[in-house]
Order: C-alpha cells, then structure tokens, then sequence
C-alpha cells in the first residue's frame, strides 16, 4: 500500500522499517529533518508526504502534534482526497480524535485511532498490540499494514474508542507500578529485603505483568502526558479518579526533579528520597 507516515520517534522509526520490509511503498516526514529510514521516500512536508496516499499514518508526541501534522501550516489535510484513511497511533485526546474525524469526514476521509502497547521493544520487533478505534470496513483495509507491525488488533468500537481504552490501559500501569515502588520503599525502610519481597510477590496473586517486565522502557515525560489525559478525560466525562489524580502529583514532581527522560521506572528514585532509603537492587 502506499502510505505516508508522520513522526519518526523512537516508535516510528521502528514501525516504518517494518512497513518498508514488508513491501509497503512509504514516504516519511518528520517535523525536525535529518531522521531516514532505510527504503522510505522522504517528504519535507505532511501534505508532500500525503500526495498520492492511501493511507496516512501519524505517530508523534501528542494531541497538539497531531493537530499540527494534520491541520497545521502544509498539514496533510491538504492533501487528502476521498477514501484516503487516517491512523493514528499517537496517544491523544478521545475528544479531540472525534473533533479531527469529524473535520476530515467532510473530505470523505475516515479516520482511525489505533494506540498501541509493546513500547520500543514491541515496535522493533513488529510484535506491538493495536487497540483500534474505526469503522470495520476501513480496519480491514488497514489490516495489512496492522499485520506489518504488530501482532494483534483489538477493535474497540467506532473512532475514539482506541484512545479511550488507551487511556484506560494507561491508568492501570502507572497505579500498579506506583502501589509495587510504594511496597518496595516501605518494605526496605522497614528493614525487608526487596529481592525476597520480589520473589513472594512473583509467587502470589500479587504478581502482574506491569511488575514482571522489568525493563519498562517507557519515558515518565511520555507516561505523564497519558495521566494528564487521562484525568482531562475524565474531567470531560464526569467521572472521578482520585487515586490516579494522586500518582499525577508524584509525576509532576519526579519532573521537576529532572527524572522526565528517565523510565517512568524513575518515580521509585523519588520515594526513595522522601523515605531516605535504597531499594537494593532496584528491583523494578
Ligand atoms: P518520541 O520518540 O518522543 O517521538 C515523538 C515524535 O513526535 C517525533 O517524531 C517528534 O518530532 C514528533 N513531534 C513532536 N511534536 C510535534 C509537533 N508539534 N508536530 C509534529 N511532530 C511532532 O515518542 P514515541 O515515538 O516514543 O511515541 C510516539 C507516540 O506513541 C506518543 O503519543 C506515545 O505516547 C505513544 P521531532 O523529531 O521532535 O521533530
């Protein structure tokens, strides 16, 4: 298929080389230039790139991003013509994405969010998970490209309910993590040995995915935007999150600490300093 992809990040580099090994004819555009891909075109503009596509695929930093690859100064809008498909695999905004939609439904261009989950490690290797918001007849057009770079598609309903699981997903890794730092910080402070707690809590019911892949590979700066979205969502909706409205504020200060490019792993190192103790081993 002939596909323009936007944003070249640390995930869309990964998944265009997967689109390019696959056969797929793509044409990149990243906003700061210079990033290649081995076998992709290069355009120097989101609507050069969108000339001629089939398929538009966004992956940059955030909702704003989107905004601007899309509807912004030579945004691919532009460029869009009837039949043409938007995915987005950005983590964005559920409202925003209908706004977007509707806008480009006017064109006759369908849109669909499609976030997903494997971080770096799961985009290289072409295993990431899809979780799909859009018409079932524009995923299945899409399914070969899907097929190219990850190894699962969930579809979740109509457009915005990709970001909106997302979001969902999102919520549970960063308050999982928060509760195993937090029982790392005070076990360690009470005088237990974190690797032996590690070892009960893998041989319990305690024991969950977030905890076990140890290698999160996941920047806070990245984590924090999703719980800003994710509490800005809910705001939209109504509903509370105290919980997670919490671990927001430990995030806000892990930032301030100079901790945004580290893992999202990096909010342990801030109990630790509250608490005045090493977790040996750094478990997490
Ligand atoms: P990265 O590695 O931080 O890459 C972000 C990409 O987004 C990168 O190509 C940026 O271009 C691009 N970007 C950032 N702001 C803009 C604006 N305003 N306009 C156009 N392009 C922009 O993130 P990941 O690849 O790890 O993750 C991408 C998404 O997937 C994100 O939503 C995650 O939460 C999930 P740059 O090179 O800085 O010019």
């Amino acid at each position: 298929m002939r596909v323009a992809f936007l944003g070249l990040g640390i995930m869309g580099q990964s998944m265009v080389s997967n689109l390019v090994k696959a056969g797929h004819e793509v044409t990149v555009w990243n906003r700061t230039p210079g990033k290649l891909v081995e076998g992709a075109a290069v355009a120097p503009t989101p609507a050069a790139a969108a000339q001629g596509a089939e398929v538009v695929w966004l992956c940059v930093s955030d909702t704003d991003a989107v905004e601007e690859s899309i509807f912004g100064k030579d945004g691919a809008e532009s460029s869009l013509s009837e039949g043409v498909i938007i995915a987005d695999s950005s983590t964005i905004s559920p409202s925003a994405t209908l706004k977007f939609a509707e806008k480009v439904a006017a064109k006759g261009v369908a849109w669909v969010d499609a976030p997903m989950t494997g971080s770096k490690i799961g985009a290289r290797d072409g295993t990431l998970v899809f979780i799909v918001g859009g018409a079932e007849q524009d995923i299945e057009r899409l399914k070969p490209l899907f097929a190219a770079m990850g190894k699962k598609i969930f579809r979740m309903g109509e457009t915005g309910k990709g970001q909106a699981t997302k979001l969902a997903m999102n919520l549970q890794i960063a308050m999982i993590y928060e509760g195993f730092a937090e029982a790392l910080t005070l076990a360690t402070k009470l005088g237990v040995d974190s690797q032996q707690l590690v070892s009960l809590i893998e041989a319990t019911m305690v024991r969950s995915g977030v905890v076990e892949y140890k290698a999160p590979n996941f920047p806070l700066r990245l984590m924090h935007k999703d719980i800003l979205l994710t509490l800005e969502a809910a705001k939209e909706a109504r509903v509370k999150l105290p919980g997670l409205q919490t671990v927001e504020e430990i995030y806000e200060l892990a930032t301030e600490d100079g901790n945004k490019d580290l893992d999202y792993a990096a909010t342990l190192t801030l109990l630790e300093k509250w608490a005045g103790v090493q977790v040996k081993g750094k478990a997490a």
